[in-house]
């Protein structure tokens, strides 16, 4: 009794020891000791030192990197040498700058690589055992040195290492959609980390560690601003500020983008237009590029918002979206930029579907962008819904190279206060099949470019990264972070591996965390579509804000800004009819993918709502009735944010006592959340399918009124 008492305390002690209080900065670059005996053990017989000869800052990183790593991890004294005097270094760089690794037989592989790509193998050079991380860039060295310190992170291997990996996208990019005065347009984590007032002067080691983190999972471009964009970016005083922080990126492998307002001639140039064809314009503009790239000269390019939501562009000018796009093209080919057009483009001027517009605007311009233009295209029609059918476009523009848009901030999926890992949406959307050219014409493949040949691809994602200490606010959305950067990489991870890797790094390698916090993650997200937007239903948040639900607002001056637009409940059911009888925006997916969703008997039912208007005793798969599911749904969805809670409470022994307090009081607020949505839902659809909730569920205990009066003026990210 009293030895077990002993081996108790002595256990509690050590958990006590790893769970020191972490405040979320590090992200999963933690690197703590690792605790299992023999696996330390294991580690430390494969790895005597590092061998590094610093030919480069990026380099130079790697190194530091790898030493304060191992040290830490190993809770080993690292040797760094130069000389291959020892078994079991670790041979990092790049074969023209150590000649070990150029004759150690590796040219094959190599050669198979791009310049982004990395190998790591063991082998024997001179009699000496080693691990050789190597690639044809130094950033490739760097990309390789990080991949081997997750592997030790998460306890892998390293006899037989075979590793050979290259980026499936080339733009792997972050968009900040951040302001001058450091508000950040649907930003939940604070303020913006660009302190714009303090650059060029400052530089602020969080710009540092910034770029650490994601050259850790391989995103190599940023672009700081909003595409509601400003010219001020574009003066002499603020270039000096981006040339700052591009500094600072550059030996991380990340090159800097910004947003060009397409007034900017106007605005800071004094000109009287900005019209795309008019020849003082373009010289403006080329002038502009050319300031640009003194001050940087690795500049990635400009990201552009054009006519949409009030933003200037060329239709201003009666223009079309590529004269727009190719007068920049022009201006900042030279310098091999480039310019990342965006698709998301509705009118509130046009009466037609949302769901139509960018498709009408955009098909018609397919093969007339000049070859340095790519279009960014959102994952769906609408717009960074919980849940949306890949947007029609994917496909539907063979000529030219469509980026992919996701949103890591979590606008429409509970903000910061919600866990929706967005892994599975991410994949949800690549996954899903075009039929373009025949089955198997995935969006994964039209967005790698192997569909229709494009060199240029990429994947960019509308950041949630904030000046919180713990970067995004939710100390559990850095997984979403964390999360495209490894899709952009590899998009054939699954969700599964992707979330075991980051909760490995970020909180504890232990099995009784990983079982329960593996599949937690990964059905979060199914969980926020449950109980906001089930069985297809869409845009129903808080006016402006989109915090919280609002399914009634029908009082804004435009129909597609109003709620009722998207769901369009009256006493016969609800939905919106996208079929040939109502808008028919199914009609521009090709045949065998709208298969799926024409027919309301067959259709799939998670996007039931949002292609069809069903009425309200319309029977589902499950034998209930529409309204019945939908209250199943709505019920089901918060009941699984309670069973969320309970588990995170299990999980108290894996975790810091400061991160396990602050996710233990997001998930009650997140539940609060959860009842609100679900009971401010039902009451309203109620209100027209005039059906009684189930009897088996509690029923709401507020009125309709109370959720209809409830203002949050001051909600933050707008
Ligand atoms: C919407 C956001 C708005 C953005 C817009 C965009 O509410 O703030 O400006 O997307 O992507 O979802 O341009």
């Amino acid at each position: 009794m009293i030895i077990r008492k002993f081996v108790f305390t002595l256990m509690y002690c050590s958990l006590l020891f790893v769970c020191k209080a972490e405040n979320g900065y590090e992200l999963w670059l933690r690197y703590l000791p690792i605790n299992d005996k023999t696996l330390i053990q294991k580690y430390r017989n494969n790895i005597s030192g590092v061998l590094i000869i610093s030919t480069s800052a990026t380099i130079d990183i790697a190194k530091r990197e790898l030493t304060t790593a191992l040290n830490s991890l190993l809770r080993a004294q690292m040797v760094t040498t130069e000389k291959l005097d020892r078994n079991n270094l670790i041979v990092a760089g790049t074969p023209s700058a150590n000649s070990l690794i150029k004759n150690a037989g590796l040219e094959p592989m190599l050669n198979q690589l791009d310049d982004e790509g990395f190998i790591i193998v063991n082998k024997i050079i001179n009699t000496k055992k080693c691990i050789i991380i190597t690639g044809n860039t130094d950033v490739a060295v760097l990309y390789g040195t990080f991949h081997f310190l997750r592997m030790i992170q998460t306890g892998q291997s390293l006899s037989s290492l075979q590793v050979v990996s290259a980026p499936h996208v080339k733009l792997r990019m972050l968009n900040h959609w951040d302001n001058l005065d450091r508000t950040v347009e649907r930003g939940y984590a604070g303020s913006s980390i660009w302190n714009w007032h303090t650059l060029p002067g400052y530089i602020d080691p969080r710009y540092i560690d910034y770029a650490r983190a994601n050259a850790s999972i391989g995103i190599n471009g940023t672009v700081l601003t909003n595409v509601n964009a400003n010219a001020v970016f574009l003066t002499p005083a603020y270039l000096q500020k981006v040339s700052a922080l591009a500094d600072v990126f550059r030996p991380y492998g990340i090159k800097v983008y910004l947003t060009a307002r397409f007034s900017a001639p106007i605005e800071i140039g004094k000109l009287k237009t900005a019209d795309p064809l008019d020849p003082q314009v373009q010289e403006w503009w080329k002038q502009k590029i050319q300031e640009i790239y003194r001050e940087i000269p690795d500049f990635g390019g400009f990201l552009v918002k054009a006519n949409s939501e009030g933003q200037p562009g060329p239709q201003d000018y009666k223009r079309t979206h590529t004269d727009g796009a190719n007068m920049l093209a022009d201006a900042i080919a030279p310098y091999n930029g480039i310019v990342i057009w965006r698709a998301f483009v509705y009118s509130n001027e046009n009466p037609v579907d949302r769901h139509k517009q960018a498709y009408h605007d955009f098909v018609p311009l397919d093969g007339q962008f000049k070859s340095n233009v790519l279009l960014q295209v959102k994952n769906g029609a609408i717009d960074f819904m919980p849940r949306e059918p890949f947007h029609p476009l994917f496909g539907a523009m063979p000529k030219t190279p469509l980026m992919m848009e996701f949103q890591v901030t979590q606008e429409y999926l509970g903000q910061g206060t919600t866990l929706a890992f967005l892994a599975p949406l991410f994949k949800e959307t690549m996954e899903s099949d075009t039929y373009s050219k025949g089955k198997g014409s995935t969006v994964a493949k039209v967005i790698d470019g192997s569909l229709d040949r494009h060199v240029l691809n990429g994947i960019a994602a509308v950041s949630n990264i904030g000046s919180d200490i713990n970067w995004t606010g939710h100390p559990l959305s850095q997984a979403n972070w964390y999360a495209l950067g490894r899709l952009a990489w590899d998009h054939s991870l699954t969700s599964e591996k992707i979330a075991e890797e980051w909760l490995r790094m970020t909180f504890s390698s232990r099995d009784e965390f990983l079982k329960i916090m593996i599949p937690l993650m990964c059905e979060s997200r199914e969980t926020v579509v449950q109980y906001m937007n089930p069985l297809g239903l869409h845009h129903i948040m808080g006016t402006s804000h989109h915090y919280g639900p609002a399914p009634w607002v029908n009082t804004l001056s435009r129909p597609e800004w109003n709620p009722v637009y998207y769901h369009k409940a009256d006493s016969a059911g609800i939905g919106f009819d996208r079929t040939a009888t109502g808008s028919n925006a199914l009609s521009q997916y090709f045949p065998e993918a709208r298969k799926r969703w024409e027919d309301v008997s067959t259709c799939e039912e998670k996007n039931l709502l949002w292609f069809h208007h069903v009425p309200w005793t319309f029977k589902l798969r499950s034998g209930r009735t529409l309204w019945d599911e939908l209250c199943y749904n709505y019920y089901t969805g918060a009941s699984k944010v309670k069973q969320m809670q309970v588990s995170w409470k299990k999980m108290q022994p894996f975790v810091d006592s400061q991160r396990f307090n602050q996710i233990d009081m997001l998930f009650q607020v997140q539940y609060e959340e959860a009842l609100w949505w679900r009971n401010a839902c039902l009451l309203y659809f109620q209100t027209f399918s005039s059906m009684p909730i189930p009897s088996q569920y509690e029923k709401p205990d507020k009125t309709l009124e109370y959720y209809k009066s409830l203002r949050f003026p001051f909600a933050p990210g707008i």
